[in-house]
């Protein structure tokens, strides 16, 4: 039975894999036009190899364990300038269920989960949960976009941000928060501020390159991944048919998931095995205090009561696609507007009032809120906050 099991396994990892390399052949076919030796110099032929890579990995049975350890070989250096760069890890098609059972929303707002109860967020995920594809493979960064990143493309393009225009504002801890009255609501520690933003988030500490990127908008988001495309296209390294833009709400659901089908998070349903993979709510004192989050739950340390460099679990916190921080470290925009009856198959846009969903949980989340399947509307394109930042991803254009 187990190695009828494993040989089920086996071949629905090549096929997806074989996918992949189909799809990607496909957008070098496109480009047949052009001369072999040109084609053999455009970076669409260097993207295949890492898929080959991978594909050897498995037949040849050193992928290590896990359906998606394998796409952890296959990922590329885009290059920014100025020696930064951002790496992206390639993402094969396939199915995972989106949302959760009734069971795993019970657990969320339990002891361990720690989510407050009674609210319509675990309304959000959606009924139960409901098998969706992602037809295409794409390319997703192996961490959330960072400080760094992001500086770079404010140094070459001159951007403003949402919250740096006039009359714009984000999100941030507040100083004077003392909300610590726990026989009472716990009093929220973000307010708006006039004069934070990506450049200065109020942490009360030195902002770093490797943190992500916070106090950014879906419209940042947005911008920061047409920067990449145009770079991409001037420099004749983008292949035809391909963009960089924010994910959809599927292809983050589903990568954030890293192979599984459903799981409350993409290690399994055990949040002891969480410990050493993820930045969320832990017992870590916070800056300048000899206290923790007042809703902390989970019952180690994580090493950081605020943000952390991304990848910092390097290994242990990279999931079966090899994505770091998919759960926890910030909350990730991506490109879908909200519905509240549960997230779409395929890119959801609304006329009016759209609200940006956001994924994941952050540093501040008890462990309920860092699920795979939690999802939050944002107040508009344009808001922003100290614990929201975004991943991209490189696909084909999705609107
Ligand atoms: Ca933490
Ligand atoms: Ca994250």
């Amino acid at each position: 039975m187990l190695t009828l099991f494993m040989r089920t396994n086996f071949i629905r990892r090549v096929n997806a894999l074989l996918l992949f390399g189909a799809t990607l052949d496909a957008y070098a076919l496109k480009t047949r036009n052009l001369k072999r030796e040109r084609l053999m110099r455009i970076p669409c032929v260097s993207f295949l190899f890492p898929t080959t890579l991978a594909l050897l990995a498995i037949i040849i049975g050193v992928s290590g364990t896990g359906s998606a350890a394998s796409a952890q070989d296959a990922s590329k250096q885009v290059e920014l300038g100025r020696d930064v760069t951002l790496e992206v890890v390639s993402i094969p098609p396939g199915e995972f269920m989106m949302g959760s059972t009734s069971a795993e929303r019970a657990w969320a707002i339990g002891i361990e989960g720690g989510a407050e109860g009674g609210t319509r967020r675990e309304s959000y995920e959606g009924e139960q949960p409901r098998l969706m594809r992602v037809k295409d493979g794409f390319w997703m960064g192996r961490t959330e976009v960072t400080v760094g990143q992001f500086k770079r493309f404010v140094e070459e393009t001159g951007y403003v941000s949402d919250a740096e225009k006039s009359g714009g504002e984000t999100e941030c801890f507040d100083p004077e928060w003392d909300g610590y009255q726990l026989t009472e609501k716990v009093l929220h520690p973000w307010k708006p501020m006039e004069d934070k933003s990506w450049r200065d988030p109020n942490f009360g500490f030195p902002l770093r390159d490797c943190y992500p990127v916070v106090c950014v908008s879906w419209n940042d988001g947005r911008a920061f991944c047409k920067w990449l495309t145009k770079r991409g296209r001037d420099a004749g390294r983008l292949p035809k048919g391909l963009e960089y833009r924010l994910p959809t709400e599927a292809e983050w659901a589903y990568a954030c998931r890293g192979g599984r089908q459903s799981t409350y998070f993409w290690w399994g349903n055990e949040l002891n095995d969480g410990e050493g993979r993820l930045n969320i709510s832990a017992v870590d004192f916070l800056p300048g205090r000899n206290k923790i989050w007042p809703l902390a739950n989970a019952p180690w340390s994580d090493g950081f009561a605020f943000v952390s460099p991304v990848d910092h679990y390097s290994e242990k916190g990279r999931n079966g696609f090899g994505l770091a921080d998919m759960c926890g470290g910030v909350w990730e925009i991506v490109l879908d507007h909200f519905d509240p009856k549960g997230g779409h198959e395929e890119l959801y846009f609304v006329d009016k009032d759209p609200r940006p969903v956001c994924r994941g949980g952050n540093y501040f989340d008890v462990p309920g809120n860092a699920r795979c399947a939690v999802r939050l509307g944002l107040h508009g394109p344009s808001y922003s906050d100290s614990r929201d930042g975004f991943r991209i991803c490189l696909g084909v254009p999705r609107d």
